[in-house]
C-alpha cells in the first residue's frame, strides 16, 4: 500500500518534470508561469509567502521536499570556487576549524597535498572566497522562500567525489541532514547544493526519495559496507530500499534546494573525473536549539565531539550546540536568536 503511494508520487514527480518513466531525471528549468503572489492556501507549511517561487514550484517543494533551479550559479563563480579549492588542497590556504576529509580507501596512504586525496572540505566559514557562495544574492533569494528573511549559515561543504577505487567507498549512504543539526523547526532549514560540472549517475549524482521530508527524523548509524565507510557518512536505518528514487542529473551551475528531512544520498563515482559540488545549509536565524541527549542524534554528538577533541583539543564535555554556536553566521537580517 505504502509502496503504491510512493510509486504514484514518483509518477507525479516525473510527470511534473516532463518524463514518464525513466529512473534518472534530468533537471529542467523550474520556471512555470503561474505566480504564487495572490494565492495563499493554508496547507503550505514547507515554503513561505513571497513572490519568488511560482505556485507550481511551491507546490512541487511542498509535495516532494526538493526543487531544482537551472543555471543559477555563474561559470565565473564556479571557476573561482574551483581555484580556491585547489589552493586549499595544496595547503596554500589554511583556516582554523575547516575540516579536510579523505576517502576511507586512501586514508592510510601517505598524504600529498593535492585534490586527488581530498574528498571534502567542511566548515569553510572563514574562507572569504568559498564563503561567497553562501552570500550570492541568487542563492539567498531562493533560501528566503524556506527560511524567511533572517538567514544564518549553519554548515558549509565543498565536495570532491573522487573516482572510485572499486570498493564503492565514494557512495554517500541515504540519510537525512537533520540528523546533524541541533536546532528546529526543521521546516525553516534548507540545503543549497550546486553542481560544479555535469553530474549524472555515472559520476555519482544526488539521489532523493521524493516526499520523505513529510516523515520524521529516523535513527542513523554507519552502514556495514565491505569496503568501509567514510567518517561522518551516517546512513538511515530501516528505510524501504525499494522506495522509488529520483536521480538528480544536473548541469554545471544548477542548484537543488532541499528539506533537511528529505532522504537523499549519492552513488559511487564510476568516472575517471572528480565530481565537484558546493553546498551550504541555511536556517532561519529565529530557530532555537534543542538538546539532543536522549534522542537519535546523541550518537552523532558523541562521535563529533570525540573527533574534535582528538583533532583540535575541543572540550570533551561540550555539546553539539557549542560546536554550532562557534560556527553559525548571519548572512541576512539583524540578529541570531540562539
Ligand atoms: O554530494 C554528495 O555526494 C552528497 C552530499 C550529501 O548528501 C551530504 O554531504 O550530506
Amino acid at each position: 500500500m505504502e509502496q503504491n503511494r510512493a510509486a504514484l508520487r514518483l509518477r507525479t514527480v516525473l510527470g511534473h518534470l516532463g518524463r514518464t518513466s525513466a529512473r534518472a531525471y534530468t533537471a529542467h528549468p523550474t520556471t512555470w508561469a503561474v505566480s504564487s503572489t495572490s494565492f495563499h492556501p493554508p496547507q503550505f507549511q514547507y515554503t513561505l509567502d513571497n513572490d519568488v517561487l511560482s505556485l507550481e514550484q511551491r507546490k512541487f517543494y511542498e509535495e516532494n521536499g526538493f526543487l531544482v533551479i537551472k543555471n543559477l550559479v555563474s561559470d565565473d563563480d564556479i571557476t573561482r570556487f574551483r581555484n580556491q579549492f585547489q589552493r586549499i588542497c595544496k595547503q596554500e590556504v589554511k583556516h582554523e576549524g575547516m575540516m579536510i576529509m579523505r576517502d576511507v580507501s586512501t586514508e592510510k596512504s601517505k598524504f600529498i597535498p593535492s585534490e586527488e586525496l581530498i574528498t571534502k572540505v567542511q566548515n569553510f566559514h572563514q574562507d572569504e572566497e568559498l564563503f561567497r557562495y553562501c552570500t550570492l544574492p541568487e542563492i539567498l533569494k531562493y533560501v528566503e522562500c524556506f527560511t524567511g528573511p533572517n538567514i544564518m549559515v549553519v554548515h558549509t561543504m565543498m565536495i570532491n567525489k573522487p573516482p572510485d577505487s572499486g570498493k564503492k567507498t565514494t557512495r554517500h549512504p541515504f540519510h537525512q541532514d537533520l540528523h546533524y543539526f541541533p536546532f528546529r523547526p526543521s521546516n525553516r532549514i534548507v540545503a543549497a547544493w550546486t553542481a560544479m560540472e555535469q553530474v549524472n549517475r555515472n559520476n555519482g549524482c544526488l539521489s532523493v526519495l521524493p516526499g520523505t521530508h513529510k516523515g520524521c527524523l529516523k535513527p542513523h548509524s554507519y552502514p556495514q559496507w565491505e569496503g568501509g565507510v567514510n567518517i561522518m557518512y551516517y546512513g538511515i536505518e530501516g528505510y524501504d530500499e525499494n522506495s522509488p528514487r529520483v536521480h538528480l542529473e544536473m548541469e554545471k551551475g544548477d542548484t537543488v534546494f532541499f528539506h533537511p528531512l528529505l532522504i537523499h544520498g549519492s552513488g559511487w563515482n564510476k568516472s575517471q573525473g572528480y565530481r565537484k559540488a558546493i553546498s551550504c545549509h541555511f536556517a532561519s536565524a529565529d530557530c532555537h536549539y534543542i538538546d539532543v541527549k536522549g534522542t537519535s542524534q546523541e550518537s552523532f554528538e558523541k562521535d563529533i565531539l570525540e573527533t574534535l577533541h582528538k583533532v583540535y583539543g575541543f572540550p570533551e564535555d561540550a555539546s553539539l550546540k557549542d560546536i554550532y554556536r562557534l560556527n553559525v553566521q548571519l548572512v541576512k537580517g539583524e540578529r541570531i536568536n540562539l
